[in-house]
């Protein structure tokens, strides 16, 4: 962010300055290119550079953890591009890439412990991952069969949510309970929830009040930003006039920037906001600074509003590139290491694949059966009423 003296003084009070549009967007996207607020334990080279304050969050993460980190990474990459595939192919009536943001999501779902709790939007399909979900459970959404398959307390992660924002209030009335549970200490069962959303999305009352409410409780809730630079087609500079984690100063919660597409960045930092809240210094908002690299959906076509050397520049901070670079250069990890995770990520997509293309479809009783959890007279009579209806098509 451009420093407020070099602001332009308003005409009529010239102690009030403004910035200028081209001082926003410098001071939005300074962290591209790496800057001073920035969170960075890899480079995009792949090299491993010090951090004073989050080193000791990442200090247990020895080789084998980060070859986890990787082929989490791969894995995940691996389901998400099938199932673009598998849209295109007429299987899936939708999609929502997550291409570009496995490190923002596999760094914060690893961090997490068992016993946290998770409030996801509709691209946290790496965070899923780590909670134990099979991605085949989430197909029934994008066909629009059902609204995930997974039982959200078991898992520890809530139903994908749609509504931009929203889960930030669930996240925030949930944290709130884990406050009043006395679920908030320094024990080893001690509890936080992290709630993922946008950078679209912080200009919903949802998140707005979700803040409030956190801030004036001290609920433990780590509100993740994922800012990958756009929603949909708005890009960042319609959302904020200053970086986004600045905001939760004006909350009276912690706010910091990490590198999104640095996986070990990601964990540490995220551990550390986790903890705060755990032991009661929450809530604390964390910005993973990264990219989309695909389309918001498989509805849209990003190419009719940005440019292609934006990709370019970000396709050169790919963050499992980094990871496997640094494998390679600095722990003598071989070749044979990754011709194995690429073989076991061929062989996740091919059960993906077999298992979308064999989903059944269900019939028309499921919608009476499954919104409500009791049946009722009224609902039973409208099953009724359209079962014959239908039954009525098929006697011609
Ligand atoms: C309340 C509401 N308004 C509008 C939409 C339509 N919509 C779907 S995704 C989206 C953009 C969200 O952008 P961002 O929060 O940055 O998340 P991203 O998709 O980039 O992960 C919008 C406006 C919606 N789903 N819900
Ligand atoms: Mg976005």
């Amino acid at each position: 962010m451009s420093d407020p003296q070099d602001w332009t003084p308003a005409t009529a009070d010239p102690g009030l300055r403004r910035p200028s549009r081209e001082q926003v967007v410098a001071g939005l996207k300074a962290t591209v290119e790496g800057g001073p607020d920035l969170v960075q334990l890899l480079t995009p080279e792949g090299e491993r550079v010090a951090d004073p304050r989050f080193d000791a969050w990442a200090a247990d993460v020895d080789v084998d953890a980060l070859q986890g980190l990787y082929r989490d990474m791969v894995l995940v990459r691996r389901f998400d591009r099938e199932a673009n595939a598998l849209q295109r192919q007429g299987q899936l009536g939708i999609w929502v890439p997550l291409l570009g943001q496995e490190a923002a999501q596999i760094g914060a779902g690893r961090a997490m412990k068992p016993q946290d709790m998770a409030f996801p939007s509709y691209r946290e399909h790496g965070v899923a991952w780590c909670r134990g979900i099979d991605p085949t459970e989430l197909l029934g959404i994008f066909r629009g069969t059902d609204h995930g398959s997974w039982d959200p307390i078991a898992r520890r992660f809530h139903l994908y949510t749609i509504v931009i924002g929203n889960q930030c209030l669930n996240a925030t009335g949930y944290a709130m309970g884990q406050k009043f549970e006395s679920k908030v200490g320094d024990g080893p069962d001690a509890e936080a929830t992290i709630c993922f959303f946008g950078d679209g999305a912080t200009s919903q009352g949802d998140v707005h009040e979700g803040f409030v409410w956190a801030a004036v409780y001290d609920a433990p809730v780590v509100f993740y930003c994922q800012n990958n630079q756009w929603a949909i087609s708005e890009p960042l500079e319609r959302q904020t006039r200053v970086p986004l984690y600045r905001r939760a100063q004006g909350y009276g919660f912690p706010g910091i920037r990490v590198d999104g597409n640095d996986v070990l960045a990601c964990l540490a930092v995220t551990r550390w906001a986790l903890e705060e809240c755990r032991t009661g210094n929450g809530p604390v908002l964390i910005e993973a600074f990264t990219y989309r690299m695909d389309a918001h959906t498989t509805s849209d076509d990003p190419t009719r509003y940005r440019l292609a050397d934006e990709l370019e520049l970000w396709k050169l901070k790919d963050p499992i590139e980094r990871v496997r670079v640094n494998l390679v250069r600095e722990h003598g990890v071989g070749q044979e290491f990754f011709d194995g995770v690429a073989a076991e990520a061929d062989e996740l997509a091919a059960r993906f694949r077999q298992f979308c293309i064999d989903m059944p479809t269900p019939g028309p009783e499921r919608m009476f059966s499954e919104v409500y959890a009791e049946a009722s007279p009224p609902l039973e009579a409208q099953e009724e009423a359209y079962l014959a209806y239908l039954a009525g098509f098929a006697a011609e």
